[in-house]
């Protein structure tokens, strides 16, 4: 949907929180919140998110905002729905779940399945900064092939996390066949913005998956978190796409992928990595972006 970024309001719905500098995930919560306005209702569940803006008596997010339990961030945002619908609230509050990949992809999953299924008319954004950053880094769902973790550490026996691909949010999301489900990153503000301005126009179940680099579990400089983002775009190891209703993909490719170390070798996640390991990681590459333009073809 497009915008028109002059009547972007000044205002900062979130601020003063406690984030690592060059944080993604907060990067990316100010730039939904432009969209999403005052008139919306924040939940969250356990994560960086919660963790640096709403820890009792500090609150960052001045809009209503509430800290679930870390399974239940769906359920729980589904009930506010409910309630304010049987309260006869205004209608056009935006009702809005932050979760990391961790309590969305693995933790809070069964709760965001009940919500799709239910079609409940909410937007849940998952900021994947690809591991349980909150409580020192831990392997998730998101965490991909190599990347080195507290639970999958790299060393003698183990080139870290070994699943070839990371758990696929987009596809289990459109499988609930809900009006919409996309991809975004922080490298591309424009494009995270209108498919937020997508997602808010639209009534049922909408679901984001923001690519949110963190510069403390990823290890890099702060000052690169842009950077860092637009490579993983760029090698193709992150995607920004889009599905209407189970049934339409449309999934933005580049013209010609730049070779993956360029990105993996700023990382000190990735830093045992040598030639053959991304030779692995560019044929896994390859195999997940057939997959993707099978989705397309279909
Ligand atoms: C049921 C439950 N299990 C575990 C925890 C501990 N915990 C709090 S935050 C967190 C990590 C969150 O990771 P993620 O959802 O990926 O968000 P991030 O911190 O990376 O933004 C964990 C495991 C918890 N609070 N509740
Ligand atoms: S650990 Fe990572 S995700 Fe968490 S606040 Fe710091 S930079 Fe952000």
């Amino acid at each position: 949907m497009a915008i028109n970024f002059r009547d972007l309001p000044d205002q900062e719905l979130i601020y003063g929180q406690k984030s690592c500098q060059g944080c993604g995930e907060l990067l990316a919560a100010r730039l939904v919140m432009k969209i999403i306005g005052e008139k919306s209702v924040v939940a969250c569940p356990a994560g960086c998110f919660a963790a640096t803006t709403s820890v009792y008596p500090d609150a960052s997010v001045f809009v209503n905002n509430t800290v679930t339990a870390f399974p239940a961030l769906a359920s729980t945002l589904a009930g506010m729905v409910t309630a304010g619908e049987a309260l006869g609230l205004d209608p056009e509050i935006t009702y809005l779940a932050i979760g990391g990949d961790g309590g969305t992809l693995d933790i809070g999953l069964q709760a965001l399945s009940g919500a799709a299924e239910r079609n409940d008319n909410l937007i849940y954004i998952c900021m994947d900064n690809e591991a349980y950053m909150n409580t020192g880094v831990q392997r998730s769902g998101a965490t991909p092939y190599g990347a080195s973790t507290t639970t999958t550490p790299a060393g003698k026996v183990s080139k870290g996390c070994d699943n070839k691909f990371k758990k696929s949010l987009f596809e289990i999301m459109a499988a609930h066949r809900i009006p919409y489900v996309a991809t975004a990153s922080v490298a591309d503000p424009r494009d995270l913005m209108e498919k937020v301005a997508k997602a808010k126009a639209l009534k049922g179940c909408k679901v984001i998956q923001v690519f949110a680099p963190c510069p403390t579990g990823w290890g890099y400089k702060p000052e690169e978190t842009i950077e860092i983002a637009k490579l993983a775009l760029d090698t193709g190891l992150w995607f920004l796409g889009e599905c209407v209703n189970g049934e339409d993909f449309t999934i933005k490719k580049p013209k010609e992928f730049k070779p993956v170390k360029e990105y993996l070798s700023k990382q000190k996640r990735f830093r045992h990595l040598g030639e053959e390991d991304y030779e692995l990681i560019e044929k896994y590459r390859e195999e997940d972006w057939a997959h993707l333009e099978r989705l397309m073809a279909r």
